[in-house]
């Protein structure tokens, strides 16, 4: 390799994250060196893969020797990896920590099966016969209704999902609408009509991360970069509304630390100051909008006085925040995500910050919103080959959902309602794929419920407590180790949808098997081999991309491809896809929410309400007096990262915390909370809650407001942190901590919290 390819791949980490390679080369866990590898073993070459650490698919080179992945970086240009063509590719710190968690050594590396209460290693012939006997069995006794599945982000989806839904015939999934976006997707589709929307960052010039850390919690590498790309060209000011000072508070305009959970107040109140100064845009109401008139009627109350009273903002802030936004527009845009998504109330306070976009006219515009899609569909590689695939999970019975009205209305279940469906008899079995559910709501009934399931099935890289837990456990192989492709419409390029694709670029390590390669082992053993007759993802890929003249090999090759223009402002052709074919204000017209609204008493108007205990989640008190509450920072992912000492050690790095005691999560606490408590920085911390505790260090901290604690997700109990260190917030999660339209898991707990073992604790 030449020099400058040499320099080329050392370029490499964006946001000043640490490299993480070397060590793990140093480690000693060599992978075997995949057939085109050992070719070139004496030489050191670059081929292109994609990393899926947090599901953007950034294209990145990786660096091979002797057969091994030794360094990677970003693919320049590429849609996720970088900001658009002609720019330098980068990867951030996760996406390098990759090469330690292929090689990691606590990786499971081989099949186990259950036998007589223990799990014990077996070869792979024997774990998919021990698994279809065991699936068959579960169908004839029970039916295969009662099979859960449920799916992290996981590189073959779709082929999980063609064995267990469409041939096994399991109706149910317990989906990422009430574990990551319920709120936040929902009242985006109901008012737009389309699943996701995303910023058009680069070209904005008012951005208002709401509840939302892109700077941080990014998917792919565009979205800071186009964010610092839209501050330095087009003069943006970028607003933070969080209660926590992060990475994007750090660079904002303004850092607005809003008391939790009044988001949607807040919303009214800009509404109430562009509705009163005619900020507007009269043609996109007039001709694109139904439901203004409630609109109008929900802020005409929502003074800027009335919301600073609620959320701690001042009404001046209130004021000009509405008029620079409204001025900015249609280049402005408001985006929530998971910091209103995690809310009890969150649907109300999704629903009021959607509607400011629809106010301003700044949906699908450049700079504002952009309807995420590809503008091209890829061919059917089933249909392509005559098959037409049964659609067995049709025609279920379904459980009897009375216990929650989204159950009936919205969805099938919640995260948070599957325990109580195990006990209640209707789900006795789980399949799993690359998701660690038990930190995501209430965990220990969770685990109850899986020791109390009758079969438990799970692909995974690390042992946790579904893992442990389970009947059959598959190594499954990650993202270098597997073919990928991705197509998107959302991306560094605004305007265009493209596609990306990988092939393996190393051998599984030890006995690991890609995604497809399991299912369609399992597939054949069950005698649907017939659904499965490609011989691997590869070349069900280049089938796929046959649809727009493309092969495998050559998007491969390259890493990525544009492959079509994408307007804004596709509604003006073709309408919204709503019950009106208009942006919707007021969602009566939509049928579900309407009657879920009639049944619960809540209102499909554009409203706030305030925690309230009953419906719309907790409210602290005297014996729980702080709020808290879990999520990410960009050193670390919700669950994925946390078996890996490169990621944690980066993370206790950035807040100055030395970790050769503790690899756990640090409890963010306001110096107010904390000097009365007697807590001070590096002191174990036990935090009781009404429906349990857990202990964690604290980190006494300016960077969050008074009264509200944060932490990082996924270390603790069950999780795939070595030894389960820190502390699991979802203990403390029971199953009535839901939202109440979509069902998604409410992760806002009133706690209190003591130092261990002082004063007699
Ligand atoms: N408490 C709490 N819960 C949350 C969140 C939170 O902030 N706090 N966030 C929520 C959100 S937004 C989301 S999207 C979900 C995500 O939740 P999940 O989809 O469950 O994702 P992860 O927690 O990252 O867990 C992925 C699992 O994949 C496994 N894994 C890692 N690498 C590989 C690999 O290469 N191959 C295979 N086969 N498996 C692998 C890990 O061991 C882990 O068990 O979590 C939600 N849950
Ligand atoms: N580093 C990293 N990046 C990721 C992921 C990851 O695991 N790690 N996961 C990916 C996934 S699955 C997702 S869903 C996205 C999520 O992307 P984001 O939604 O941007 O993720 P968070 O960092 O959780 O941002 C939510 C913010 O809301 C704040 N918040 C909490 N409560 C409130 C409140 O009541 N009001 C307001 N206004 N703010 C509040 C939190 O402090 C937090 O900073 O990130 C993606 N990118
Ligand atoms: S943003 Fe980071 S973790 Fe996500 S895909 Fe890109 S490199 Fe991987
Ligand atoms: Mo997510």
């Amino acid at each position: 390799m030449s020099e400058e390819a040499s320099n080329a791949v050392r370029r490499r980490t964006f946001l000043g994250a640490a490299a993480g390679a070397l060590s793990v080369a140093a480690a000693g866990c060599v992978g075997r060196g995949s057939e085109d590898a050992s070719r070139s073993a004496t030489e050191r070459r670059t081929v292109h893969s994609n990393c899926w650490i947090c599901r953007a698919g950034c294209g990145q080179a990786v660096v091979l020797e002797d057969g091994e992945a030794v360094d990677l970086t970003g693919v320049d240009g590429h849609p996720k990896a970088s900001a658009g063509p002609g720019t330098e590719g980068t990867l951030c710190s996760k996406g390098l920590a990759q090469l330690e968690k292929t090689y990691n050594p606590n990786r499971i590396t081989r099949p186990y099966v259950r036998e007589d209460g223990d799990l014990r290693a077996a070869d792979w012939d024997e774990a998919i016969a021990y698994a279809a006997e065991r699936l068959e069995a579960f169908r004839e006794e029970h039916g295969p209704e009662k099979l859960l599945r449920y799916q992290g982000y996981p590189i073959g989806g779709e082929f999980h999902d063609l064995l267990f839904r469409e041939l096994y015939g399991a109706p149910i999934q317990v989906g990422r609408k009430t574990t990551c976006h319920g709120p936040f997707s929902d009242s985006w589709e109901w008012m737009a009509g389309y699943g996701r929307e995303y910023p058009d960052w680069r070209n904005s010039e008012f951005m208002i991360a709401w509840g939302r850390n892109p700077m941080e919690s990014f998917r792919g590498q565009w979205e800071p970069k186009g964010i610092l790309e839209a501050i330095e060209e087009n003069d943006a000011t970028l607003v933070c509304i969080d209660p926590r000072y992060t990475k994007t508070a750090e660079i904002a305009d303004l850092w607005i630390p809003i008391e939790p959970r009044t988001d949607g107040a807040l919303a009214l109140a800009m509404g109430h100051v562009i509705v009163a100064e005619e900020l507007y845009d009269e043609e996109f109401l007039e001709e694109w909008t139904y439901g203004f008139d409630a609109y109008r009627e929900a802020v005409a109350e929502a003074t800027p006085e009335w919301a600073a009273e609620i959320t701690d903002v001042d009404a001046e802030v209130i004021r000009e925040l509405a008029v620079g936004f409204a001025e900015a527009a249609p280049r402005a845009v408001a985006f929530p995500w998971t910091g209103l998504a995690f809310q009890g109330n969150g649907f109300k306070n999704c629903q009021n910050v959607h509607a400011l976009n629809g106010l301003v006219g700044s949906i699908d515009r450049k700079g504002g919103t952009r309807h995420w899609q590809s503008g091209f569909s890829l061919a059917d590689p089933f249909e392509k080959r005559g098959i037409d695939v049964p659609a067995n999970h049709e025609d279920r019975p379904t459980p009897d959902y009375d216990d929650y009205p989204y159950q009936r209305h919205v969805r099938d279940l919640s995260h948070n309602a599957v325990p109580a469906a195990v006990e209640r008899g209707d789900i006795r079995g789980f399949v799993n794929n690359w998701s660690a559910p038990l930190k995501s709501g209430n965990s220990d009934a969770w685990a109850d419920a899986l020791e109390a399931m009758e079969l438990v099935i799970t692909v995974d890289a690390f042992w946790s407590g579904v893992s442990r837990r389970a009947d059959v456990v598959f190594p499954g192989a990650s993202a270098l180790e597997q073919p990928f492709l991705a197509t998107g419409g959302d991306g560094a390029y605004s305007e265009s949808g493209w596609v990306s694709a990988s092939k393996a670029v190393i051998e599984p390590i030890g006995d690991c098997r890609t995604d497809y390669e399991i299912y369609k082992d399992l597939a054949e053993a069950m005698g649907w081999g017939e659904y499965f007759p490609w011989e691997d993802a590869a070349e069900f890929y280049d089938e796929q991309l046959s649809g727009i003249g493309l092969s495998f090999d050559e998007v491969a090759e390259r890493s990525y491809e544009i492959v079509s223009d994408v307007e804004y402002e596709r509604w003006r052709e073709d309408g919204f896809d709503t019950e009106t074919g208009k942006f919707q204000f007021d969602l009566d017209v939509v049928e579900e929410y309407a009657a879920l609204a009639e049944e619960t008493g809540a209102s499909t108007a554009p409203e706030w309400h305030p925690p309230d205990d009953e419906l719309y989640g907790e409210t602290t008190d005297e014996e729980y007096p702080l709020l808290l509450t879990d999520g990410f920072v960009q050193q670390l992912s919700r669950g994925h990262c946390q078996a890996l000492t490169e990621p944690v050690a980066e993370y206790h790095d950035r807040y100055g915390f030395g970790y050769d005691d503790y690899d756990g999560n640090l409890l963010h606490i306001n110096p107010r909370d904390a000097e009365p408590r007697g807590i001070e920085t590096g002191d174990r911390v036990r935090i009781t809650a009404p429906d349990g505790e857990l202990e964690l260090v604290a980190h006494v901290y300016e960077g969050v407001r008074p009264g509200w604690l944060f932490t990082v997700s996924g270390f603790g109990e069950y999780s795939i942190a070595p030894d389960q260190a820190g502390g699991n917030v979802m203990t403390i999660n029971a199953e009535r901590h839901v939202e109440p339209v979509s069902g998604q898991v409410d992760r806002n707990h009133p706690v209190d919290v003591t130092p261990v073992g002082g004063d007699g604790r």
